[in-house]
């Protein structure tokens, strides 16, 4: 079955846009996202991402996970895991699991501190094109 490639500009359900760099030997890779939602509200900006993908790179549907650093908005961080899939009519598909990790000012409020969500990503521009 043909490999899914992580490298590319991607769009998720709710129209974030994410642009991954050409892989490194090692399997990592970097890159810009793009939120559309921010609960902060105002415009959206462009967030540098940073990740790995499970090695070896040969393997038709890799998992991988990378963190977003929200430095425009907060101190805040989110981490995707996910794997890339290729469909029968030759669509690639990243299905991803999401934390979101808001600064809280104490412990106490560390129980409120993180969201979960999950995000599908399919390819909208090919690496490099
Ligand atoms: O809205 C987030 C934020 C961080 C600090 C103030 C605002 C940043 C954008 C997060 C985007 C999430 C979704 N977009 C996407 O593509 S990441 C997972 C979802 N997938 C207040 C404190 C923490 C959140 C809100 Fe804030």
């Amino acid at each position: 079955s043909p490999q899914c490639q992580l490298s590319g500009l991607w769009r998720n359900e709710q129209d974030s846009l994410m642009e991954i760099s050409a892989l490194t030997d090692d399997g990592g890779f970097q890159g810009e996202y793009l939120t559309r939602v921010t609960l902060a509200g105002s415009c959206p900006r462009v967030s540098p991402l940073k990740g790995a993908q499970q090695q070896p790179s040969e393997v038709a549907s890799p998992t991988f996970a990378f963190t977003v650093r929200w430095d425009m908005f907060s101190n805040a961080t989110t981490t995707f895991a996910g794997q890339c899939f290729v469909e029968a009519s030759g669509r690639e598909v990243l299905s991803t699991t999401w934390l979101l990790r808001e600064a809280v000012g104490s412990l106490e409020e560390d129980w409120k501190a993180t969201r979960v969500g999950r995000n599908i990503f399919t390819r909208k521009r090919a690496p490099g094109g």
